[in-house]
């Protein structure tokens, strides 16, 4: 990292008031990290982060944490690593020792994990090996609490539904199949050697912060485009896929809750409400103006306008009868999880777990922040929300 202010650990650990706890985030570019980062300098936390090495600039969704005079008040701490070089982790976790380490990077993209397994697998399985046997090998196992950001695509295949903490995995991706090797490694290092390890077993969380490559920015992207008159047509694989859709802001707030008990247990953390893509591409056209009609089915399935909201901005860039939504078969898995839904009882009775956010208010935040930024800066939007043949 060349152009922020990053401090190395040791001389941030001789500048900073010795009763702050100290957390260690890796995946802090990413959505979930954003917004940790931001809930952990809100209780006085420092915070260092673990950035790898890109071509690009990939701190954008941390920019307004980083500086020393900012209201994060210079407790936050970038680091150079990456999750598939051990000594790299080792370097950091012996500079910073954190009491809480929140493992949330990973290729976190299920159909992109078909393309490249052997890196999902040696990022989402190995890495948090790495990560533990930092821990141990430090000396750290008593001190240094660690989080995993396990995922409901463990469940895969299941007929059980809802899902709970019992409920027998079947993962049917390589992404799923890694995360189940990083879900079973923390469980073992924490009854083997005693580390507080624990998997928080999230089901999707999405927010304006999203990446544009999951269904639901994807989705929230391309129909402010098109209610812009800037795109004509989105593009969809499966859209009877079901999933239980939270907001990511009420689900990092479980991540930090689950390091805060007397002792380390695994949690689903799910809404309990299921929905399908098809409803997600209904509801952000509603919330733009448009509603829409279905015709044809399976891989011919497509979506009309069948009715414009006077005053829109859809109304004036869209028309009638214009198809917005359509299926498309290369966007299909190989693999399919056809229906997630998340029973969280165990949450909401232990650790208070009560998400702040509907499903309602979730599509409306994405869609209004989606449609300012496609009205203000349409050049920024991500090229792969607006590629048409991009990857489901
Ligand atoms: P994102 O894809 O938004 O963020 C992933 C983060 O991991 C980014 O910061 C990314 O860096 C980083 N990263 C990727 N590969 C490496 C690597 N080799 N070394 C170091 N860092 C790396 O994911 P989310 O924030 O949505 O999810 C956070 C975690 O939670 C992930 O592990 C995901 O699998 C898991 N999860 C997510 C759910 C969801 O619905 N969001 C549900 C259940 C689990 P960069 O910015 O450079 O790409
Ligand atoms: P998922 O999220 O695979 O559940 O993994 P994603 O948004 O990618 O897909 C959800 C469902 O929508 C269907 N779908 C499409 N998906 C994408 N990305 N693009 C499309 O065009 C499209 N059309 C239909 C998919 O087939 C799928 O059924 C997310 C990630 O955040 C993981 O890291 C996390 O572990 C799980 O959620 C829980």
């Amino acid at each position: 990292m060349n152009d922020t202010p990053i401090l190395s650990a040791l001389d941030s650990a001789t500048l900073l008031p010795q009763a702050a706890k100290v957390a260690l985030i890796t995946g802090i570019t990413g959505q979930d990290g954003s917004y940790l980062a931001e809930l952990l300098l809100d209780k006085g936390y420092v915070v260092h982060g673990i950035v790898r090495r890109t071509s690009g600039h990939n701190t954008g969704r941390i920019d307004h944490l980083l500086g020393a005079s900012d209201a994060a008040g210079g407790r936050l701490y970038l680091h150079d690593g990456d999750l598939i070089d051990g000594a790299s982790l080792l370097r950091i976790m012996a500079a910073v020792r954190p009491d809480e380490v929140y493992n949330l990077a990973a290729q976190s993209h299920v159909a992109s994990s078909f393309q490249v397994p052997e890196y999902t697998a040696q990022t989402d399985a190995l890495g948090p090996l790495r990560l533990l046997e930092a821990i141990r090998t430090l000396g750290l196992t008593h001190h240094t609490r660690f989080y995993q950001a396990s995922s409901s695509e463990l469940y895969g295949q299941t007929l059980v539904s809802p899902q709970s903490e019992s409920t027998v995995f079947a993962p049917r991706s390589p992404y799923a199949a890694a995360k189940l090797y990083a879900y079973w490694i923390t469980v073992n290092y924490r009854e083997a050697y005693g580390i507080y390890a624990c998997n928080g077993i999230l089901f999707n969380h999405e927010s304006p912060r999203r990446g544009s490559e999951f269904v639901t920015r994807k989705i929230t992207l391309a129909l402010a485009r098109i209610a812009c008159g800037q795109q004509q047509t989105l593009l969809l694989g499966n859209l009877a896929a079901l999933r239980d859709w939270g907001h990511a802001r009420d689900y990092v707030a479980m991540q930090w809750l689950m390091l805060q008990q007397r002792s380390a247990r695994d949690y689903v953390i799910a809404t309990g409400v299921q929905y399908s893509v098809r409803h997600f591409v209904e509801s952000a056209a509603s919330e733009l103006g448009m509603t829409l009609e279905w015709s044809g089915s399976g891989l011919h399935e497509r979506a009309r306008i069948c009715a414009l909201q006077a005053g829109s901005a859809a109304a004036a860039h869209c028309h009638l009868g214009q198809v917005v939504a359509q299926v498309d078969p290369a966007l299909f898995r190989p693999t399919e999880v056809g229906a997630l839904l998340g029973d969280a009882s165990l949450a909401r009775q232990q650790l208070g777990w009560v998400p702040q956010h509907s499903f309602a208010q979730l599509v409306r935040a994405m869609v209004r922040s989606d449609l300012a930024l496609a009205m203000s800066a349409p050049a920024a939007i991500p090229a792969a929300a607006t590629h048409q043949e991009n990857l489901a």
